[in-house]
């Protein structure tokens, strides 16, 4: 990082938390074991064209046999929390019904190893990994997969809330409902922009019903959701233009936003969604359900995005007659996602978080995937993905000046894994993992971050 980032990052404060995240489905492989169901992610790897190289997460990091091993590479990186979700399908094979003993088992094992090394336990609930027979049931469209969930959760609450004191329901239900429903980018693959505004209503639902029914057996946990979200702004001032950005955000932000803390649907996207024959299925007493009120926003961030509403022939409705969304690149280096890299976007994000919902927040998850080379010894120099984390933390000190509260940061991700509809290739591990022989190597971005942390946290020189 440059000299500036440097100084910026040193303002964070000495309660500042700093961590690495995972999820279930991308890191444990084991997917037939210790009595583990079927999730939607094991079904869609198998739909031929739907994840590159025909990829899947059977193996992946061999995480669920290598716990221990992974642990204690988190406590070399000097990292203090560590946020990581629950397989839905390990706890509660099929959805419904009693504990599978065995599944709650690894997660039960894994919070000891971690308070062991003096790390903090942050559990996701949902990242993603829905039983199969519930998307049989009819999925997060359908208004009984809301009570499933907060059951659901109540069996993995029951099991750690003594020694797991932050919890998160959700991670990123933008990309549930929109990239699963209505886009079919993610699992089940569905495309059906109804669908996936009843899933927007249900997942909201169900982080409602689990966060009232957590909160009332343990009042003294931390508690939140975790949005995936970016500053989107107009590539013009032109109405149409202006009038795309206020969409994007409008589906992107305040549809999770507004219901959560103000307990309402924002109006223009409710109109937005009524144009387009879409609809929220709120019934009586949903919202005062879905605002219980929150001790915390994760974030996600990774990008930010100029939009046009034109197509390239100037346009405004495309061939379907829907109103035309259509992101233009600025021209900024972009990650091996294809993603522009815009921290100048993350502080703009947050300081409009916290002028806006003005809830304490965390960065649940920022880094990049980039193009390693490893030399013969696995060590990866990640130039790249250095700079990146240095200017996003740099931003976040940015923003944390400019008045918002920011508690703490989680680098995406602790190690190599299976991203998602993209595979393996795609790597935004701070440690390097060769899948042939499972070996972990710190990146140097890793031993970056580890300095950081010693310096600003600890003091060290
Ligand atoms: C997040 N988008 O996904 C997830 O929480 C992680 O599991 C994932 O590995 C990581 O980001 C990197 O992709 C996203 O299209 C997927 O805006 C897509 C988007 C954002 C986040």
């Amino acid at each position: 990082g440059t000299e500036a980032e440097h100084a910026l990052i040193a303002t964070l404060p000495p309660t500042f938390r700093w961590g690495v995240a995972t999820s279930a489905y991308q890191i444990e492989g084991a997917v037939a074991e210790g009595g583990r169901g079927r999730s939607i992610w094991d079904t869609y790897c198998r739909v031929p064209g739907m994840v590159d190289g025909g990829d899947h997460g059977d193996v992946a990091c061999e995480h669920y046999h290598r716990m221990p091993e992974d642990v204690a590479l988190m406590r070399e990186l000097a990292v203090d929390t560590y946020r990581f979700s629950v397989a839905w399908p390990r706890v509660q094979p099929g959805g419904t019904g009693p504990a599978n003993p065995e599944g709650l088992g690894f997660y039960d094992r894994l919070v000891d190893e971690l308070l062991g090394s003096g790390i903090t336990p942050w559990v996701t609930l949902y990242h993603w990994d829905l039983p199969q027979e519930l998307e049989d049931a009819g999925g997060w469209p359908v208004r009984d997969t809301a009570h499933r969930f907060a059951d659901y959760a109540m069996l993995v609450f029951d099991k750690l809330h003594d020694r797991v004191r932050a919890w998160t329901t959700l991670n990123e239900p933008w990309c549930t409902a929109m990239l699963g429903y209505h886009e079919g980018r993610q699992a089940p693959g569905r495309r059906h922009f109804g669908d996936a505004m009843r899933a927007v209503h249900h997942l909201l639902l169900g982080h409602g019903l689990a966060a009232q029914r957590m909160r009332a057996a343990d009042p003294g946990i931390e508690l939140g959701i975790t949005l995936n979200m970016s500053t989107i702004t107009p590539a013009t001032d032109s109405p149409e233009d202006v009038d795309a950005a206020r969409r994007g955000d409008g589906l992107g932000v305040r549809l999770y936003l507004d219901p959560l803390v103000k307990g309402s649907y924002p109006q223009d996207v409710v109109a937005d969604l009524a144009a387009r024959g879409a609809a929220l299925p709120v019934q009586d007493g949903d919202l005062e359900v879905i605002s219980t009120p929150l001790d915390l926003l994760g974030v996600n961030y990774y990008f930010s995005q100029q939009v046009s509403g034109v197509d390239e022939s100037g346009s405004a409705v495309d061939a379907a007659g829907l109103p035309v969304g259509r992101e233009v690149p600025t021209g900024r280096p972009v990650t091996a996602m294809g993603w522009e890299i815009t921290p100048g976007g993350m502080t703009e994000l947050l300081t409009r978080l916290h002028r806006d919902y003005g809830l304490p927040m965390y960065i649940t998850e920022n880094g990049a995937a980039f193009d390693d080379v490893a030399d013969d010894d696995g060590f990866v120099d990640d130039a790249d993905r250095t700079a990146y984390f240095a200017a996003h933390l740099a931003a976040v000190a940015a923003a944390r000046q400019a008045g918002a509260d920011l508690r703490g940061y989680f680098a995406w991700s602790l190690m190599d894994n299976f991203e998602w509809s993209y595979g393996y290739a795609k790597r935004f591990g701070i440690v390097r993992v060769d899948y042939e022989t499972q070996r972990r190597t710190p990146k140097r971005s890793a031993l970056w971050y580890r300095d950081t942390i010693r310096r600003v946290r600890d003091g060290h020189a």
